[in-house]
Formats: C-alpha cells, sequence, structure tokens
C-alpha cells in the first residue's frame, strides 16, 4: 500500500515533503522550481528528501520527476488529501496531494520522523460561525513526527491556533526566537510556547517525548530568514483583502483560495516570502533528521507498518 523509494529506505537521515503545497499552494510552474529546490536542500544538509503523495491510488514515498511534474501541473484532477479522504484516494485510485495531516501519516507509517512544510493549517477566523479548524491540529495531537514550520499563517485566528495546540499536548517550539512566527512575518505578537536553539536539541526533546511514550507530534516554528521577510503591518491589509475576497469559499477551498488572494493582494511578493521560508524549513528540518540518525533515533523504513495510534 505505501510505495517507499529505494533510496529513502536505505536512508536514516530522511525528510518527508508535502505535496499539496505543490499541488494547491503556489503557482505553475513556481511550484515545480520550488519542490526541486527544496529536495536540493535537503541533500545540501546531508539528508534523503521523501516527498509524498498519492499517485494513480499508491501512497508514494518519494517521487520520480514525472510524478511530481504531474502533481505541479496538477489542476482539478489532483484531490487534496487530509486524514479524511487519503484512504480514499487509494481506494479510488486517484492522484492526490497530501496536506500537513495526510502526509504525517504517511511519514509515520514509513518510519520517517521529520517533515518540512510551509505552514501548517490552523483555526480560522470566523470560527464561531464556520467551525473551520485543520485536521492538521488534530493529526499533531495524535501522530508522532516532527513538522517543521514557519508558524501558521496569519490569515489563521494564531491565538486560539496555540490554545488549540496546548490542549491537545502538542509541543511548540519557537526555533531560535521568544515569539511564535507568522509564516511572511517573523513576529506574531505572541510568545512560542517553548524554545529551542540547535538541531540536537529537537532530537533530544524528540527522544524524551518517546521515552514518556507520549504520541503528539512536535511542532518546530522556524522564523522566515529577516531577508524575506514581509513585516506585520505590510502583510495586514494584504490578508483583510484576502478574507474579504475569498468570502464564501467553503471547506478544503478555503486555505488555497486564502493564498492565491494574498499573492494577488501583494503583487507576487508572499509567493517568494513563502518560497523562501519552505527552503529555509527544508534545510533545518534536514538538520534534525541528522541530529536524530547520530543518535540512532533515524529513520526506520524498511518493511514497517504500525496501527492507527
Ligand atoms: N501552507 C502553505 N501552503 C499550503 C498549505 C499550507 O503555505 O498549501 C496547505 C498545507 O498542506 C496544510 C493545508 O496542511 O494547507 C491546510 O489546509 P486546511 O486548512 O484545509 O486543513
Ligand atoms: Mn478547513
Amino acid at each position: 500500500m505505501i510505495e517507499i523509494a529505494p533510496e529513502v529506505s536505505a536512508a536514516r537521515a530522511v525528510v518527508a515533503l508535502e505535496s499539496t503545497i505543490v499541488a494547491h499552494g503556489m503557482p505553475y510552474p513556481r511550484n515545480l522550481e520550488t519542490a526541486r529546490a527544496v529536495e536540493a536542500a535537503v541533500r545540501e544538509a546531508g539528508a534523503v528528501p521523501a516527498p509524498i503523495a498519492v499517485i494513480e491510488g499508491r501512497l508514494r514515498v518519494g517521487l520520480d520527476a514525472a510524478s511530481l511534474e504531474r502533481l505541479a501541473r496538477g489542476g482539478a484532477g489532483v484531490a487534496k488529501l487530509s486524514r479524511a479522504d487519503l484512504a480514499w484516494a487509494l481506494a479510488a485510485g486517484r492522484d492526490g496531494a497530501t496536506t500537513v495531516a495526510a502526509t504525517m501519516i504517511a511519514a509515520e507509517r514509513a518510519g520517517i520522523r521529520v517533515f518540512a512544510t510551509g505552514g501548517i493549517g490552523g483555526v480560522h477566523r470566523g470560527v464561531a460561525e464556520t467551525w473551520d479548524v485543520s485536521a492538521d491540529l488534530e493529526e499533531l495531537a495524535r501522530t508522532p513526527v516532527i513538522v517543521v514550520s514557519a508558524g501558521a499563517k496569519a490569515i489563521l485566528d494564531l491565538p486560539k491556533t496555540l490554545e488549540v495546540l496546548e490542549t491537545k499536548g502538542v509541543p511548540v517550539i519557537g526555533f531560535g526566537t521568544d515569539e511564535f512566527p507568522a509564516f511572511w512575518s517573523r513576529s506574531s505578537g505572541l510568545r512560542a510556547p517553548l524554545r529551542l536553539d540547535r538541531p540536537e536539541d529537537v532530537a533530544r526533546l524528540w527522544a524524551m517525548q518517546r521515552a514518556l511514550g507520549l504520541s503528539a507530534g512536535i511542532l518546530v516554528a522556524n522564523p522566515i530568514p529577516p531577508s524575506h521577510e514581509i513585516p506585520r503591518e505590510e502583510i495586514e491589509p494584504a490578508i483583510a483583502a484576502a478574507l474579504e475576497k475569498a468570502r464564501g469559499t467553503e471547506g478544503k477551498r478555503v486555505t488555497p483560495a486564502l493564498l492565491e488572494a494574498v499573492l494577488e493582494a501583494t503583487g507576487g511578493r508572499s509567493l517568494e516570502a513563502n518560497i523562501a521560508l519552505v527552503l529555509n524549513n527544508a534545510r533545518l528540518a534536514a538538520e534534525i533528521a541528522v541530529a536524530l540518525a547520530a543518535r540512532g533515533e533515524g529513520a526506520v523504513t524498511s518493511g514497517r507498518s504500525s496501527p492507527d495510534s
């Protein structure tokens, strides 16, 4: 059911990569270029990249160039998959891009401990009306994978997102910062619940979580490089415009619609920021994967399958 690329199976320092950001998060061809650059960044830092997606009903961990291209050209034929519909895509023989939640599930089943993305989904603004809370939060609560992100997008309700993560027992780490980063901006005005400064510290935390038998993941919030950040005061009006424009959008389309609208409102600057932060996260995730491998806690992918927790 899971097809793991031989190079991934053989490696101990492995970084899982999601595919929703490729198929639904960025326009073609920048999405494809970025996906390739992210893989290169992981390799440069001494780890093996494992992009994850569903191709013709097969859950693939490690993708060939043709599959990546197919996802990047995507369009309506590529489903956006989370916990609720991952099995459906396999059963129906569909193509699908995996969100943070679905990528975590696949990574855990494949024995991979670290995963790099841009930003996680969270509690949406206006949640009292819509009840829109990303399944990414629940997944972080139940699936032991280290997720390296640039925090959560400021299109979300960040205080409520942090509250939910705390309630569900997810360690949220400001990496090298006391503040919880807000994706395009380094600053959110909110404190990061915990702080660590070195990849080895994250590896040690991972080992402690496991030793205690805690099944939650770990969210590492890595601020965007200063060179590419869009300060909060500048991104806020674009977010306001995007929320207005995306009004009426429902379900899975909400996050992609908001991202597209922010891209438009910033004249493409948000895309450059997005690319820079994803590369930055890929590098850090690779360093964490290397640190885990050095502790003997690296990926163990061969012949592994585990029940749902
Ligand atoms: N952040 C981005 N681009 C994206 C996403 C996050 O910069 O495309 C995707 C991730 O795959 C995340 C998903 O898991 O959006 C969350 O979607 P939802 O809010 O529908 O759970
Ligand atoms: Mn949602």
